[in-house]
């Protein structure tokens, strides 16, 4: 991608195991859209990854296709950047093999999201949960990418993939560029509106806990007139106003507006204004995307196209990173 371009490349993904959220959002594809004008951007849809807990088939089917058409709604242009289906994209079960056969068991027993996550799963602890990070070092890897933006939960992740990829190159030669993290300058951790302690999540069962970026604007106010404040009145970002904070977070991000702004501009109005507030501005944001999506959705043959070329495209950069890596560790090629 690079050689093509002398620009840095990079690569992000993100599970199919919902509609996205407002936090998916404004943690992570809304920085995506802009990255693209002064990155090679490598977007993917990370069903392989979902896999790691149980789905339903027919919903994980829908919403892989439904992930795609939300990414081109948000502004990933297909002509700019790669954007593809992970497992349309053989390279990252095949290299994913190879890099487990490099990692070390021990490194993985440390990785808290396995930790987490088995226990929130204690009945399906399968052998792709401890292995995820070893399939998203691939991921990575396959395309070269200098940067991958991660939030604090992937911290980790990043640090095991930058030293899997060290080891490789010193056990068999130079093949993979080790990755930096990559952190947005308008980033921003989205939390539940009802524990304003736990971030927003796509699979949350409480549903007014999350605002999806396809919700009507009716069901956008309704939730965050509900969100979880305090006993207070006060329009500050203070140490434990948990969900004051996240409110004005989430204000802060869209309005550009800063937080001594944000509580001038509601000194002596209550709470609800606020809200109210909150709500209308996300509503205005997530409208275009509302819509565009709606006519996405309709055209199937479209979405298969950008599905099949974006496919053909990141195969061809991720086949060149794999032959490498086969002929390195001694795999027999026929041409
Ligand atoms: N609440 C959040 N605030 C900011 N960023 C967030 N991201 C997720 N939630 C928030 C960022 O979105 C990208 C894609 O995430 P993912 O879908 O691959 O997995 P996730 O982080 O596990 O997201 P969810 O919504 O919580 O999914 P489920 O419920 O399926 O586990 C990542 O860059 C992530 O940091």
């Amino acid at each position: 991608m690079e050689e093509q371009t002398g620009k840095k490349v990079i690569l992000s993904g993100i599970q199919p195991t919902g509609t996205f959220t407002l936090g998916n959002y404004i943690g992570a594809v809304r920085n995506w859209d802009r990255m693209q004008q002064d990155y090679d951007c490598a977007y993917f849809v990370a069903d392989l990854h979902s896999l790691t807990v149980r789905q339903e088939p027919g919903a994980l089917k829908k919403n892989t296709l439904e992930a795609v058409a939300l990414l081109l709604a948000c502004g990933i242009d297909p002509e700019k950047s790669l954007l593809f289906v992970q497992s349309h994209v053989r390279a990252h079960a095949e290299l994913g093999w190879i890099l487990d056969c490099n990692a070390l068991f021990g490194e993985l027993t440390r990785m808290t999201q396995f930790k987490d996550k088995s226990a929130q799963h204690a009945d399906n602890v399968n052998a792709g949960l401890f292995t995820y990070p070893v399939l998203m070092a691939g991921d990575i890897l396959l395309y070269q990418a200098d940067y991958v933006p991660v939030g604090a939960d992937q911290k980790q992740h990043l640090e095991f993939t930058r030293n899997l990829a060290e080891r490789f190159n010193n056990l068999y030669g130079e093949v993979f560029k080790v990755p930096e993290p990559y952190i947005a300058k308008n980033g921003a951790r989205v939390m539940s509106l009802q524990d304003p302690t736990r971030k927003m999540s796509k699979s949350d069962e409480n549903l007014n806990g999350f605002v999806s970026i396809l919700d009507e604007p009716n069901v956008i106010m309704n939730k965050f007139k509900r969100a979880v404040t305090d006993s207070e009145t006060e329009v500050v970002y203070r140490e434990g106003k948990d969900g004051i904070n996240n409110l004005m977070t989430i204000y802060s991000v869209i309005t550009g507006k800063s937080y001594d702004d944000i509580t001038a501009e509601f000194a002596g109005k209550g709470y609800g204004d606020f809200k109210k507030a909150v709500g209308e501005v996300v509503v205005d944001a997530l409208a275009p995307i509302r819509e565009e999506f709606g006519r996405l959705i309709q055209d199937k043959a479209y979405l298969e196209k950008v599905c099949k070329d974006g496919a053909a495209k990141a195969s061809y950069v991720a086949e060149k990173t794999l032959t490498k890596v086969k002929k390195k560790v001694g795999l027999y090629i026929v041409k």
